[in-house]
Parts: structure tokens; C-alpha cells; sequence
């Protein structure tokens, strides 16, 4: 659970990355910089729909600390927790006859992805060492904070224009050619684009957020982690957006947004069961989210609860992406008196859940859901709308 204040705990990973960069590079890091995970509110797997999200950044974060060299292999450290070995990579510069590919270790590929996307080169070389607090495959952004990191870091040896939403798609596309995981825009965009205090209403068909506030002191936002590990690597997520595809197609419709449940009706005897229910999935919840951000922003906690279920109902029946955990971790919350919602988070198949409660409620819904009937055992963070990405030091004047 977050115990010291979220400034302390990325001022603790900064100097843990620095050590070990002094470890490993003899001589101190340039620049430390930093990017958060996310939760999502609503709007799950709506984002590569062209639908509606409501995510918000949170206090935990990647960071990364380092400096150019001189030459063309580019070293990096990480010390974040991380499936594979070996904990550092060398890779050469990309250049237009040898992109960087994937390869081993795993983690590596999201840097890698990053470097080729940079919007500006030539790109120099640097040494650098990452650390982080986005539990690793919790369905809270650890790979989108990570690239959005390196993203940044870049931007400190070679400025871009300084453009947002470019900075988030190049982050977007990395993910999709180096990590082969086709995900919408959502988790890049809230990493790059977080506002402290606001959960955003991304609409990602147009890319145009609406900053909703959510600072209300009587309000807790409670992350469940239910340490049941989430990839999205497998074929499920990608088999799920290729079904909408395809079913957008079917409808004659460019992407579901434009899809109404009339539209779903006329073409059910086009559709196979299974692809209604996610179409279905998609409309409601894209609906939802609508209503849910303005709920929010009239602060009609119980409206936005109420959402907050169907939308876990919706994912756990119709989508087919929740697991008995999150069930089990959901219905315990909304046991609790004083709980307005709670639902799965991210891409499901493990991972979180979100739950929106009374502050008084806190220390009651986290008791009761430690005695649920769970064979895990899951950690808590309660947790504030942070901002995005930004430069936490530079240590002297930077190279350029
Ligand atoms: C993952 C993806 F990366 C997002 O783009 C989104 O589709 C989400 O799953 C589901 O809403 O986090």
C-alpha cells in the first residue's frame, strides 16, 4: 500500500538508479527523467475502437537516468523487476539500412522500439539504468511507462518538437513492431498527457482529452492487485481487437465507434455469436464512458459506481476478459458499505481492479477483501491522479 509520499518513493528509485549507473559507468547520470503507469476508470478495450477511455497517471513510475557517449552502442541497466536476463543490453544505433530489431532480453525491446520511432535523428548514443514501481504484468502500464521514459530521456539528448500526441504514437508504434502487441493508444497517451488532480476523457478517435477533476479528499481511488500476471503478448488481446475489425467490416463501418446497437441488431445473422457479444461490449461500454466522465464531473459518485460494475459485468460476460480473481476481488469490494464501484482495469486476464470509495470506507474494503475467498494474496495501492511524463533532474548542464 503507498505508505511515503509518492515525491519520497520516485526520489528513492532516482538515487537507486544513480548508484547503480555510477556502478556500472564509472562517472554520473546527466538527466533523470520519469513516466507513470496508469489505471483506467472505464472504457476498457474500447481505445482501439475509436471509442471512449477515462484512464488517470498514477504516482507509480518508470524512470530512467543517464547521459550520451560518444561513439554508436547505446548501454542500458535496468534494475526494474523484469521476467528475463540479463539485466543490461548494448545495441548499436539504428540506421536506415539496420533498424533495431527485437530480440533478447525482452525487456530491452521496448527501448529498442523507441530509439528506431524517435521522431528526430541522428540520434546519439547514451548510457542509461531504469528503475520503476509499475508492478511488472499488473495491467498498469509497465510497458507504456517504460517507453514513454525512454521517450523522454531522448528528448533530453535530441529535442523533437515537443509535440504530445506525436510523442504518444511513436511510443504506440514501438509497442506494436518491437513488443508485437497491437494496442490501442490509450495507455501512451495518459502516461505522456497525465494532469494532476484529472483523470482524462481520451477520445481516441480525434486524440482530444477533456481534463475531468478528481481530487475530492472524501474520495479514495483503491488498486487491487490480484498478483495474478497479466500478459498481452498471448493471442487473446490481439484476437479480440482483430474481431472487431472484422466485424466493423461486416457492419460497413470503418470502426465500431460508428456503430450503434441498431447497427448490431440489423447484422446480427452476420455475426457469430461470439463477435455480438464483443460488438455489444464495445458499444455499451463506449456509451458508458461517456456518461461516466460526466457523472464524475458532477460528482454523482453513485451514477459512476453503478457504471463502474456494469462495465466489469460487461468485460467478465460479453468480452470474456476477466478472470476469477478480478470476479472474486470485485464482488468482495462491493460488499463493502461505503463502495461506490468496482471493476477489472486495463487489458484483463489478471492484473487489477479499481475501486471508487468513500475515503472513511478505506481501511474496512481493504480488510474485507484480504479475507475474501482468494487463493492469491493481493497488494494495495491507494493512489491520485498524477501528470505525465516529465524531467525530474538535470544533474549539470547537459551535452547537446
Ligand atoms: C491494454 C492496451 F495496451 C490498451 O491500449 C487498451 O486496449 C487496454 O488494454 C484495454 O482497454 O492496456
Amino acid at each position: 500500500m503507498m505508505g511515503r509520499n509518492p515525491a519520497d518513493e520516485v526520489g528513492i528509485l532516482v538515487a537507486e538508479a544513480r548508484r547503480v549507473y555510477r556502478d556500472n559507468f564509472g562517472e554520473d547520470p546527466l538527466v533523470a527523467v520519469c513516466a507513470p503507469g496508469r489505471v483506467n476508470l472505464i472504457g476498457e478495450h474500447t481505445d482501439y475502437n475509436e471509442g471512449f477511455v477515462l484512464p488517470m497517471a498514477l504516482h507509480l513510475v518508470t524512470v530512467m537516468v543517464g547521459s550520451r557517449t560518444s561513439g554508436n552502442i547505446c548501454s542500458v541497466v535496468t534494475i526494474a523487476e523484469s521476467a528475463d536476463e540479463p539485466k543490461r543490453a548494448d545495441f548499436n544505433l539504428p540506421t536506415e539500412n539496420n533498424p533495431l530489431k527485437g530480440g533478447q532480453p525482452v525487456w530491452a525491446n521496448y527501448v529498442k522500439g523507441v530509439v528506431q520511432h524517435y521522431r528526430v535523428k541522428p540520434l546519439p548514443a547514451f548510457k542509461a539504468v531504469i528503475a520503476s514501481s509499475v508492478p511488472l504484468g499488473g495491467g498498469l502500464s509497465s510497458s507504456a511507462s517504460l517507453e514513454v521514459a525512454v521517450y523522454t530521456f531522448l528528448q533530453q539528448l535530441l529535442p523533437d518538437s515537443g509535440d504530445q500526441i506525436a510523442k504518444a504514437l511513436a511510443c504506440q508504434k514501438a509497442e506494436h513492431t518491437h513488443a508485437g502487441v497491437p494496442c490501442g493508444i490509450m495507455d501512451q497517451f495518459i502516461s505522456v498527457l497525465g494532469k494532476e488532480g484529472h483523470a482524462l476523457l481520451i477520445d481516441c478517435r480525434s486524440l482530444e482529452a477533456t481534463a475531468v477533476p478528481l481530487a475530492d479528499p472524501g474520495l479514495v481511488i483503491l488498486i487491487t492487485n490480484s498478483n495474478v500476471r497479466h500478459e498481452l503478448t498471448g493471442s487473446e488481446y490481439p484476437s479480440r481487437r482483430k474481431q472487431c475489425e472484422e466485424a466493423a467490416a461486416i457492419m460497413g463501418k470503418s470502426s465500431l465507434r460508428d456503430a450503434t446497437l441498431q447497427d448490431l441488431e440489423d447484422a446480427k445473422d452476420r455475426l457469430d455469436s461470439v463477435t455480438y457479444r464483443r460488438v455489444r461490449h464495445v458499444i455499451e461500454e463506449t456509451e458508458r464512458t461517456a456518461k461516466a466522465a460526466e457523472a464524475l464531473k458532477e460528482g454523482a459518485y453513485q451514477e459512476f459506481g453503478k457504471l463502474m460494475v456494469e462495465s466489469h459485468n460487461s468485460l467478465r460476460d460479453l468480452y470474456e476478459v476477466s478472470c476469477p480473481e478480478l470476479d472474486i476481488l470485485v464482488t468482495a469490494a462491493m460488499e463493502v458499505d461505503g463502495v461506490f464501484g468496482s471493476r477489472m482495469t486495463g487489458g484483463g486476464f489478471g492484473g487489477c481492479t479499481v475501486s471508487l470509495l468513500q475515503s472513511d470506507a478505506t481501511e474496512r474494503t481493504i480488510n474485507h477483501i484480504k479475507q475474501a475467498r482468494y487463493s492469491g494474496s493481493p497488494t494495495f495501492y491507494i493512489t491520485t491522479p498524477s501528470d505525465g511524463a516529465r524531467v525530474l533532474s538535470v544533474f549539470e548542464e547537459n551535452q547537446s
